[in-house]
């Protein structure tokens, strides 16, 4: 059985989504960031970044979310575009675009935003126009697709809705108006069953929600 190390935020929810759409077993163990439980020792003997998710598998452990969801989509056969080198060059692209830009710079975003101390104007506008940016291209390539890749539902997909989840809280309430296909895309994803069975996983624990000071610096603990 697979032991799955996760905490409700958009990284570990792509991976909650894939193990649910492929509907093996799972033990799902909490890690509650906001308490500082990725710095401790054992867990960071799993993922030695400190964040979750993370993957054990037998022997195997794994860590970085686009990299479990890869790994169980390559063990399992399943949820990966065909196999012709034009289409999985475009998967590889898109994953690496959702895990190294869409996802930093919407979580930056959404730290100056909400969370850093003053003064931090020009980090704001940095991370918000690049979130913005990364955002708008996805809702080009998404204008005539319902799929991000080839003509299948593949982590790609998997993979963006943990983000799009997030969009109003990175962007702002308003933000849907500008993002019409990304918003169709959510709306189509949030259908499916495995998609609302990985969001009810958040109650199966009593994560802190508070963002008070010890989950402040259990977070951002240069600002201790
Ligand atoms: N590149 C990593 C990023 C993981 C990440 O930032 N996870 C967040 C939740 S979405 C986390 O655990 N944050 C805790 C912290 O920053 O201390 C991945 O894709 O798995």
């Amino acid at each position: 059985m697979f032991k799955f190390y996760y905490h409700p935020s958009p990284n570990p929810a792509k991976v909650a989504l894939l193990l649910e759409e492929l509907g093996l077993p799972y033990e799902m163990v909490p890690i509650d960031v906001r308490k500082g439980e990725q710095h401790l020792p054992a867990y960071l003997a799993i993922n030695p970044n400190g964040k979750t998710p993370a993957l054990v598998d037998g022997d195997a452990t794994v860590f970085d979310s686009n990299a479990i969801l890869l790994y169980l989509a390559v063990k399992t056969g399943k949820f990966l575009p065909v196999n012709q080198p034009a289409v999985r060059a475009q998967m590889y692209s898109w994953l690496m675009f959702i895990a190294t830009g869409i996802g930093p710079f919407s979580g930056q975003a959404v730290h100056f935003e909400h969370f850093a101390p003053e003064p931090k104007a020009y980090a704001q506008q940095r991370y918000s126009f690049e979130a913005w940016r990364h955002w708008k291209l996805i809702n080009t390539h998404l204008a005539e697709r319902s799929t991000m890749v080839g003509d299948d539902y593949t982590i790609v997909d998997m993979a963006l809705w943990g983000w799009a989840r997030a969009v109003p809280m990175v962007l702002g309430a308003d933000a849907w108006d500008q993002l019409p296909n990304v918003k169709r895309f959510l709306d189509h994803m949030n259908q499916r069953p495995a998609a609302q069975r990985a969001e009810a996983l958040a109650e199966r624990h009593a994560f802190k929600t508070t963002m008070d000071q010890t989950a402040m610096d259990a977070m951002y603990p240069h600002a201790r």
